[in-house]
């Protein structure tokens, strides 16, 4: 944070506010949203002229920059030609849709990104019906038509056609279109001549996103659009002033959530305004006064929530909200009780757990958390596989170490009782000859064929609804029947009604049957009939998965089994065996692949698979039991 005891721009006079836009830049994932960012910055003169800057530089957090992919949105301001350009980056997985939603609300245009080779995606729709409904005005940007496989006029019709499709204005439909290449920091609006920089989309962008409005000299009203956390500030709120001014040290309401209007007569916060920044480049600014337009961030404030409205006191008028997206997939959070607990992980008691699960509801706002019956398992609920995984992974770098759940799809109960259940849009793009083992296995999951086109190059795009249950375990499935060339994105569509009983995992496991140090010779014998996911001198314990079997049903083995030495021949002979590669278990496999009696144990140094019940008298019994019940 760069300390300036300034006004920002919007503060400087009553016309100042037209010097300012605001914009979100929106996409599906990988369309090249921070690298334009990052672009932007640079020939904007955001960096000083030997200042090193990394690759996709507002990508910051550890986990960001090892996926390669936006997690949380960011906030930059670049000026270009006097005027100051508020830009926000989103991050394009589906699972983050909702916080582009609130992102919406403070901006006045969006730039939409699309890829030249694959065109418009199942994100590109969601987020262009939010924007166009929002009666934003878009900007489109063709992008990475340097890629050798781009085919930009054919994309500029799809992202006509999308536009039809949602019902656009004609202004909407009268969008600028740009031909960019983000890699290279280039834009044109013909592309028979070539660009060389970003000044045709700066231009666009002074062109074509509104000013924003809202009268600077009226009473302070802000809507809270983002939250960000410090220790050292507590919760942070982002958003766009939509009127008036606010200076440090100004008395303000806080207001409840609510219907939009006066409020009267219900309890809010009223608080001083501790600090308020604006941005400038990568930096967050302090500075004493903002106004209508600008975009700011301040503290100083308990009861923060996004979508609550901040007003002058003396006027609390409640903007409409942001509704904040449901949860639809839950998994449970466990104390680890496995034989290896405690000997990895700095944080391991359930207090531990449950205060670092409920801190975490600080600004992941889509996040829920929920004690159990026990006190050592709370439930833990979000937008995807994805948006949980990433949690968990967070907590796993901190030092924290617990088991997790098969993640449950959340139910809900429709207009006549029934019970209803998430489904998802799912694209696939594929080589033609695959297409016949894909619908076979998407078959019994239930997916239910909604488009198949010709994508040109011998591929075809193939889109589907179906189930998120019926998403379990399939990416990996997919990637084999493709051999790796397929690609596959998925993202929530609606309720649906329940699907009734899907299949689960096709092959059994083997479990480790006692403690013991992986030897090679053991796996040797094993590896003809399973796929290992342990290798020499690895631990293990009673009821921990060591691979697949190749066959339905689990197989208890002994992954220790030395071979017996006879006196002619000494030990060491374990070089002489080949092994494959054991396959390798990230956390986000982990939760495709286990079943309802697994868990997955994760700690600072390893992702490990295990039965519930480790002993495995004790599954058989269970096994017994579930059988009678079944029968009965
Ligand atoms: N060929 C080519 N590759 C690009 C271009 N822009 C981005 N890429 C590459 O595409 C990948 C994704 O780029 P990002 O900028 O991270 O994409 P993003 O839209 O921010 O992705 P999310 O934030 O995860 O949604 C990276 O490997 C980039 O190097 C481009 O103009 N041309
Ligand atoms: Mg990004």
């Amino acid at each position: 944070m760069v300390r300036a005891r300034r006004k920002s721009l919007a503060a400087k006079g009553p016309e100042a506010h037209s010097l300012i836009r605001n914009l979100a830049i929106i996409a599906h994932v990988d369309h090249g949203k921070t690298t334009l960012v990052d672009q932007m910055l640079r020939q904007a003169g955001a960096f000083r002229a030997n200042q090193q800057v990394e690759e996709r530089v507002l990508d910051s957090n550890p986990l960001e920059r090892e996926r390669g992919i936006t997690i949380l949105s960011k906030n930059t301001a670049v000026h270009w030609q006097g005027t100051k350009i508020n830009i926000v980056d989103t991050p394009g997985h589906a699972d983050f849709g909702g916080e582009v939603e609130r992102i919406l609300r403070m901006v006045d245009g969006v730039l939409i990104l699309v890829d030249a080779a694959e065109g418009p995606m199942p994100q590109t729709r969601f987020v262009t019906r939010k924007a166009l409904a929002l009666g934003l005005k878009p900007i489109v940007a063709i992008n990475k038509i340097d890629r050798a496989d781009a085919d930009p006029l054919r994309v500029h019709d799809e992202v006509l056609g999308l536009f039809i499709d949602l019902d656009a204005t004609p202004e909407q439909l009268d969008a600028p279109f740009l031909y960019t290449s983000s890699r290279l920091g280039t834009a044109t609006a013909d592309l028979a001549r070539p660009g060389t920089d970003l000044r045709p989309l700066f231009q666009a962008i002074l062109d074509h996103v509104p000013p924003p409005r809202g009268d600077p000299e009226g009473p302070f009203q802000m809507l809270v659009s983002t939250l960000d956390h410090s220790s050292f500030l507590g919760r942070i709120a982002i958003g766009r002033i939509e009127r008036g001014r606010v200076r440090v040290g100004d008395q303000v309401a806080l207001l409840p959530l609510g219907a939009p209007g006066l409020v009267q007569d219900e309890p809010m916060e009223r608080s001083r305004v501790t600090r308020l920044f604006t941005f400038e480049g990568l930096d967050r600014v302090e500075i004493e006064e903002a106004a209508a337009g600008d975009i700011v961030a301040l503290s100083g404030f308990e009861t923060i929530e996004i979508g609550k409205t901040f007003a002058a006191v003396a006027r609390p008028e409640r903007l409409a909200g942001i509704a904040v997206e449901e949860p639809t997939i839950s998994v449970d959070v466990i104390v680890n009780n496995s034989p290896f607990a405690g000997r990895e992980g700095k944080y391991v008691t359930s207090r531990q757990l449950r205060d670092r699960l409920y801190r975490e509801l600080e600004r992941n706002v889509a996040l829920r958390v929920e004690p159990t019956d026990s006190p050592d398992t709370h439930t833990v609920s979000g937008r995807g596989e994805l948006h949980l995984s990433v949690l968990m992974e967070t907590m796993r770098r901190e030092g924290y170490e617990f088991q997790v759940s098969r993640p449950r799809v959340i139910t809900k109960l429709g207009p006549g009782g029934e019970r209803l259940e998430p489904y998802e849009e799912l694209a696939l793009d594929l080589p033609e000859e695959f297409v016949g083992v894909v619908m076979e296995k998407l078959g019994p999951r239930r997916a239910e064929l909604l488009e198949l086109r010709n994508a040109g190059h011998g591929t075809v795009r193939m889109t589907f609804r179906i189930p998120a249950r019926g998403l379990f375990g399939y990416r990996s499935e997919f990637l084999t029947d493709t051999r790796g060339t397929g690609t596959m994105h998925h993202r929530f569509l609606d309720y649906g009604p329940w699907a009734g009983p899907l299949a689960g995992r096709r092959r059994g496991v083997l479990v480790a049957d006692r403690e013991g140090i992986v030897v090679a010779y053991a796996l040797g014998n094993l590896q003809e009939r399973a796929q290992m996911f342990v290798s020499p001198g690895d631990a293990v314990y009673e009821g921990m998965i060591a691979g697949e079997n190749s066959r339905p049903g689990d197989m208890d083995v002994n992954v220790s089994k030395e071979k017996k030495l006879t006196n002619v021949r000494a030990s060491g002979s374990d070089e002489n065996i080949l092994l494959e590669p054991a396959r390798e278990i990230t956390l986000e496999y982990a939760l495709e692949y286990i079943e309802e009696d697994e868990l997955i144990e994760v700690t600072p140094k390893s992702v490990r698979l295990r039965k519930r019940v480790l002993a495995a008298n004790d599954r058989k019994k269970a096994a017994r039991a579930a059988r009678v019940a079944d029968a009965s």
